[in-house]
């Protein structure tokens, strides 16, 4: 209940900034597809646009879709629908979108528990022409702190990864911070084909892995987490991120220096330190409906438990999103995450995932994992701890959308899982088919409104 209010509360804050917007003047026209960028002409951006873009989307640089920006600086497909609050004020564009789940989670066995949570994330981002160039600021905050935090994280069987009270955390996922995101960006064009993108952030995202999950559209129904990810997309929250990109229409490497140690378990500050860890990320936008990315991160003291112990991740993501008949979505998402740990050797993760929205009011999701992990990662008993179990996870669920409330849309839902554990682990969960479900409230960024776009 205290979560459900605290969640509700934290959607009213930037409300008051969604009614200053949805007061401003509504055009009835659509915006047109003019470049935010002054570097480049409006006839030779149009050129260099991505073939297939409609000419309704609102470009960001090079003839890119505002649309592909993702988390960080990661990309995903053009054609993802258009979500959120968009204005204009003294030559700054804002927007403001956000993902709120609240309900009750439940996870079967000795492992498992039950209780209230609220789970999710809202961003406030600032862009503004300087110079040759843009200029963005982001903040992202996340209420978990508040609302995730019982016993270190909330239930969900089989999830591992970082600590509370010094123990390493099983069974449950971690809060995440407070401060997601606190980010600056810098993206400039050279030329026709070319541009670069300079990220710094005392919180925030390397060029490491896939859009994170909390952020995919495949995920966006699906209030927990993936439990492969500390295998995949972990590093979201990263507290000290330098990042510098090159980028053409279809491509961008990036380059990644982090400070690449978990949060810690005070989720309410900056856990900076040095920058020790590097990264590098390859992705491809081949058409509108499709991005993927190819990366590798070295993190020398990830694990504040094993801080000698280095950490290797190498990761293959593919992301395909297209209309689904005349109001609907369809969004899918596949992982792969190898992570080599220590003396512990390799391991993988892999991760399917879709979320069909209908016609805009239902929408029917999925997930299926399957992840390697060794008894030391599952916190098992002594003789147990080198040993390594294949686990998997079997999500369904379903979310009904109801009528927008200004730029908020509600929905309620519900989601099931089944686990599959090997026989060796069978004592350990009760069962080899452990369970676990949530039904919750849902309030998610409305299809995005245009108001005052065009200001500048
Ligand atoms: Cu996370």
């Amino acid at each position: 209940m205290r979560s459900a209010l605290l969640i509700l509360s934290f959607w009213a804050l930037p409300w008051v900034a969604g009614a200053q917007a949805s007061q401003e003047p509504q055009s009835s026209e659509p915006a047109p597809a003019e470049p935010s960028a002054p570097a480049m002409g409006h006839h030779e951006h149009g050129a260099m646009a991505h073939e297939a873009a409609p000419s309704s989307e609102p470009m960001s640089m090079s003839g890119i879709p505002m649309m592909r920006n993702a988390s960080g600086t990661a990309w995903q497909p053009d054609a993802s629908p258009h979500a959120g609050l968009h204005w204009s004020a003294a030559g700054w564009d804002f927007m403001f979108h956000g993902l709120l789940f609240g309900g009750y989670d439940w996870q079967s066995g000795s492992r498992g528990g039950h209780e209230p949570v609220g789970i999710g994330w809202l961003m406030l981002m600032a862009d503004h022409d300087v110079g040759p160039g843009r200029f963005g600021a982001r903040v992202m905050l996340s209420p978990e702190p508040f609302t995730a935090q019982h016993h270190g994280g909330y239930p969900l069987l089989l999830q591992t990864g970082e600590t509370y009270q010094g123990e390493p955390l099983h069974d449950r996922q971690h809060p995440h911070d407070l401060f997601m995101e606190v980010a600056a960006t810098y993206t400039q064009t050279l030329s026709r084909d070319w541009g670069f993108q300079l990220y710094a952030a005392p919180a925030g995202e390397p060029a490491l892995g896939p859009v994170a999950f909390p952020h995919r559209l495949s995920a966006s129904s699906d209030p927990l987490a993936v439990i492969g990810h500390h295998w995949e997309d972990s590093t979201h929250i990263s507290f000290g991120v330098l990042t510098a990109g090159l980028f053409t229409p279809m491509a961008k490497l990036e380059a990644s220096w982090f400070n690449g140690r978990e949060p810690d378990e005070n989720r309410k500050d900056f856990d900076l330190r040095k920058l020790d860890s590097y990264s590098l990320r390859l992705s491809i936008n081949p058409a509108h409906e499709v991005s993927a990315q190819l990366s590798y991160g070295y993190l020398p003291s990830h694990d504040a438990l094993h801080p000698d112990e280095p950490l290797h991740r190498m990761t293959a993501s593919a992301m395909y999103h297209r209309p689904f008949g005349s109001d609907g979505h369809w969004a899918t998402t596949a992982v792969l995450g190898h992570n080599v740990e220590g003396d512990h050797g390799g391991s993988n993760a892999f991760l399917l995932e879709t979320n069909l929205d209908l016609d805009g009011r239902n929408v029917v999701f999925g997930r299926a994992e399957y992840v390697q992990k060794t008894g030391h990662d599952l916190v098992l008993p002594e003789p147990l701890d080198e040993e390594r179990f294949g686990v998997s996870n079997l999500v369904l669920g379903y979310l009904r959308n109801f009528e927008p409330l200004g730029p908020v849309l509600p929905g309620v839902g519900v989601r099931a899982a089944v686990n599959l554990v090997p026989s060796a682990l069978e004592s350990t969960y009760g069962s080899r088919t452990p369970v676990g479900g949530m039904v919750y409230l849902r309030l998610a960024s409305a299809p995005m409104q245009h108001s005052g776009h065009m200001a500048h």
